[in-house]
């Protein structure tokens, strides 16, 4: 869980504005976290948050005091794209990201819960597909859902999940286990804001890939 420890998302201020620069530093460590699940399985999924990120930060980087928070580049670019606007730039890029986020966010807290199929109580499936469920099901296609289910079938054993989060160290479970719950305090706070945002904004949408 060093991994994750290392790499807190911050505490938000008082008015919850994301800035986008933290926000995408800690993003960064994602990709290395999600190999800790099987990094050859889940290369496609690291690309495609790869991706976004990518495309998020070079509209940060090209005018960083315009796109200083995540907020700021969601109302700057629904002004540069009119009837485009959201299914384009950073704003498509970060839509899809905050799904990824809270796919890992209920995953985590499912874990950090304790929630297990007691028949198999070492197999992580019950935690992803709880956390599949509530943050990419209705936007997937039948391809896509069962591409899920044949990585769900390849995750590694619960046990292992966390000692590769340790990077290998021996740490008892229940140590990790309260370290995840630490990183989803700002984690979290911050993938729900992002979801406020796209719903104050009428920023979402409801297509399926
Ligand atoms: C978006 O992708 C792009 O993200 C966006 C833009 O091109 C937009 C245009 O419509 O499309 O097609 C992508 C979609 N992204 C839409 C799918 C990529 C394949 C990913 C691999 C498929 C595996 C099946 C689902 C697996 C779910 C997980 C199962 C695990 C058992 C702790 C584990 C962490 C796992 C986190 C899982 C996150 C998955 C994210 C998939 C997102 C998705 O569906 S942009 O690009 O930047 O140019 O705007």
């Amino acid at each position: 869980m060093a991994l994750l420890m290392d790499h807190q998302f911050r505490l938000l201020p008082a008015d919850k504005q994301v800035e986008t620069r933290p926000f995408l530093e800690a993003c960064s460590y994602l990709p290395s976290f999600i190999d800790c699940l099987g990094p050859t399985l889940f290369a496609p999924i690291k690309a495609e948050i790869t991706g976004n990120l990518t495309k998020i930060k070079a509209v940060y980087e090209s005018h960083p005091v315009r796109y200083k928070t995540l907020q700021q580049i969601l109302e700057a670019e629904k002004e540069q794209h009119g009837s485009q606007w959201p299914r384009v730039g950073a704003t498509l890029a970060l839509m899809w990201l905050k799904r990824a986020l809270r796919f890992i966010q209920v995953f985590l807290q499912s874990v950090a819960d304790g929630e297990r199929d007691e028949a198999n109580p070492n197999l992580l499936r019950v935690n992803l597909s709880k956390a599949y469920d509530a943050s990419l099901r209705k936007y997937h296609g039948w391809l896509m859902q069962n591409l899920h289910k044949a990585i769900m079938y390849a995750a590694p054993y619960k046990t292992d999940f966390l000692k590769s989060l340790s990077k290998g160290r021996e740490v008892k479970d229940e140590e990790c286990l309260e370290k995840i719950r630490k990183f989803l305090n700002n984690f979290s706070a911050t993938v729900d804001t992002i979801y406020e945002v796209f719903s104050k904004m009428n920023a979402d949408l409801e297509y399926k890939v």
